[in-house]
């Protein structure tokens, strides 16, 4: 796998397209940040903040941070959107108590006026799991097709094996170019 992801990130060329990973805590971005690291085709930045990493893939960043409960520094994440290109939503297909919190905080996203030009990539995380929901029914729940205003996809994907994880990094490297 790690040549595939060498082969997408060099797509990306030099130029520099800011990506931000969000998702509530739990939902799996550490690990698939960490299927990335693995890859050997990254480097990281020091964590420049308790709960914000920095990736740099050639010139590509990376600033994830967990929602899940910090409220306090819920009024600084905007301070991390300008610029950004890609959203990287990562959903736990298994956790259904908590997708109306995902819902309002993608929704929240959308309406701010920094990432009206990004494009957003959902992962459906945690395929693995017995009885998780499907790409489709989270599709449904987030109410996916009424989002007009931004190009948007969602990539079902097991963090643990990597499996989706190139499918969606595809959609973002065909969306470089087209806005
Ligand atoms: P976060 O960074 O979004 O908070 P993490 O989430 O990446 O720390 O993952 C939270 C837990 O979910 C971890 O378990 C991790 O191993 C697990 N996880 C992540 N992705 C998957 C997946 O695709 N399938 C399954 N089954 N588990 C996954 P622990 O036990 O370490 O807390
Ligand atoms: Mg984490």
């Amino acid at each position: 796998m790690g040549l595939v992801f060498a082969k997408l990130w060099s797509l990306f060329g030099n130029q520099e397209h800011k990506v931000i990973i969000v998702g509530l805590d739990n939902a799996g971005k550490t690990t698939i940040l960490y299927q990335f690291l693995m890859n050997e085709v990254v480097h990281t930045s020091p964590t420049i903040g308790s709960n914000v990493e920095e990736i740099v893939v050639k010139n590509t960043h990376f600033l994830m941070w967990d929602i899940g409960g910090q409220e306090s520094l819920r009024s600084s994440w905007n301070t991390y959107y300008s610029n950004t290109e890609f959203i990287i939503l990562v959903v736990d297909s298994i956790d259904r108590e908590r997708l109306s919190i995902t819902k309002e905080e993608l929704y929240r996203m959308l309406a701010h006026e920094d990432l009206r030009k990004a494009a957003v990539l959902i992962f459906a995380n945690k395929q693995d799991m017995k009885g998780c929901m499907t790409a489709a029914e989270i599709s449904t729940y987030l109410t996916l097709s009424s989002i007009k205003d931004h190009p948007w996809h969602i990539q079902s994907c097991c963090a643990l094996t990597g499996e989706g994880l190139c499918q969606g990094l595809e959609w973002m490297t065909s969306r470089i170019g087209v806005r």
